[in-house]
């Protein structure tokens, strides 16, 4: 196996951090991207693996199996977080984890946390096969619903395992069809059981490093392979109701109608128009919409919608906030109308340390790298408030995620694991 580009050459021995990064193979890691895309996979290439799925479990068990063949030991936590443990040295010391989710959007791609997580499996593979015993113990974790594109909010393995989120709140949490999260979790846990960890959610944790594709554009725009990630944008996820009459399509006047679309429609529109701003930063989507009853003959009653609105400034998400709460108060009329927050999670800075061994890490490879924010919403938002914590990203095609086009290179992805190996071993053995 020939060394990659930018590999260290050097006389003499190598450190720990050196022989682990090039370790990494390549081959194995894309290959293992590949055994898990089938898992969930779509007729156009991409995967439909949501959150406490069947196929969420097969991706669990399929994990499960690679750490038993390598004597890793697997477990979970009371949110059904999966982790699996190389042991260090010293056993007793607080452990470095890496990883991402395994879950997906209904359209998802190949690489959207499924990376993070196999970067983080490959980096305990590599260091067992260069044969490196880290002093803390490092651990691989795929956290639970992530995406929230089933129940929501996202992040919420995360979230629980911080604190950040009440885990009885989630577990009584519904899906679109009324599935119960609890049932769900159990039963993914029957499918693809593990040990218990815990009767409380997280434990004390020295680090954290997270490998993600950008979702964006600007690393191929730079030709950049690394990224370098300073923190992430704030978030707020909301779900709106509005209530009004089923009446007959064919009888009732629109004079006469409650009409629950009616009233959506106005609020979604005030609301797009409230958000736009000058240089297009404040992120607005209302991503799903139900109609109730559904009936093509039958006015709406009631209708719902979600939203997601990001911004880097906790400042302006607060300003847009009042505004989205007053335009359902005078706009729900005839109906009636509720706007209720699900989350809110502040702009995340990462630890500069961690940065920095990121940053060092890409240079002494000899991979192009930048500093840059993520506009997208990861694990680390929540782990960052427990440990130092930072992220490694590599680019996708043209930016495009959430979407089954989505692809990366074996290189790139090979070489932010490189990059995740180094700053691992260096925060293992600190
Ligand atoms: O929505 C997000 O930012 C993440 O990709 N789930
Ligand atoms: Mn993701
Ligand atoms: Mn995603």
């Amino acid at each position: 196996m020939p060394p990659s580009r930018g590999t260290c050459e050097r006389v003499g021995m190598m450190s720990d951090f050196e022989r682990a990064a090039q370790a990494v193979r390549e081959d194995r890691l894309w290959q293992r991207h590949m055994d898990m895309a089938k898992l969930g996979g779509t007729p156009r290439g991409g995967v439909n693996r949501q959150a406490l799925s069947a196929e969420d479990a097969a991706a669990r068990n399929l994990l499960m199996s690679w750490a038993a063949a390598r004597g890793f030991s697997v477990f979970t936590d009371v949110i059904g977080n999966l982790f699996v443990r190389r042991e260090g040295s010293d056993a007793g010391a607080k452990p470095i984890l890496s990883g991402s989710h395994m879950d997906s959007q209904p359209t998802g791609g190949r690489f959207d946390g499924m990376y993070g997580v196999l970067a983080a499996f490959e980096a305990l593979e590599a260091l067992e096969d260069a044969g490196v015993r880290t002093k803390r113990p490092v651990e691989a974790v795929a956290w639970t619903n992530e995406e929230g594109s089933r129940f929501q909010p996202g992040a919420m393995g995360s979230a629980v395992f911080a604190g950040h989120n009440a885990l009885d709140a989630m577990l009584a949490v519904k899906d679109w069809k009324g599935v119960v999260l609890r049932d769900a979790l159990a039963e993914t846990l029957a499918a693809a059981p593990a040990p218990r960890r815990g009767d409380t959610p997280g434990f004390a944790l020295d680090g954290y490093v997270e490998a993600h594709i950008e979702q964006g554009p600007r690393l191929e725009d730079a030709r950049t392979t690394i990224g370098v990630v300073t923190g992430i944008q704030g978030s707020r996820r909301f779900m709106v109701e509005i209530l009004g009459d089923e009446a007959h399509a064919g009888t009732t006047p629109r004079a006469a109608r409650k009409d629950a679309f009616v009233a959506a429609v106005a609020i979604a529109g005030a609301m797009q128009d409230a958000t736009r701003d000058a240089d297009d930063t404040l992120r607005f989507t209302i991503g799903r919409v139900d109609v109730l009853p559904g009936s093509p003959n039958t006015v709406p009653g009631r209708v719902s919608f979600t939203i997601d609105m990001r911004h880097p400034s906790m400042e302006v998400l607060e300003a847009h906030e009042t505004k989205l709460r007053a335009i359902v108060a005078s706009k729900a009329a005839p109906c009636t109308a509720t706007i209720e927050r699900l989350t809110s999670v502040a702009p995340t800075v990462f630890d500069p340390g961690v940065i920095g061994l990121v940053r060092d890490a890409a240079q002494r490879q000899g991979f192009s790298n930048m500093d840059m924010p993520s506009g997208a919403g990861h694990d680390a938002m929540h782990i960052a408030a427990l440990c130092p914590a930072g992220m490694v990203f590599v680019p996708c095609e043209r930016g495009v995620s959430h979407n089954e086009i989505e692809n990366a290179t074996p290189s790139d992805l090979a070489a932010g694991t490189r990059v995740l190996v180094e700053a691992l071993v260096r925060l293992a053995n600190r």
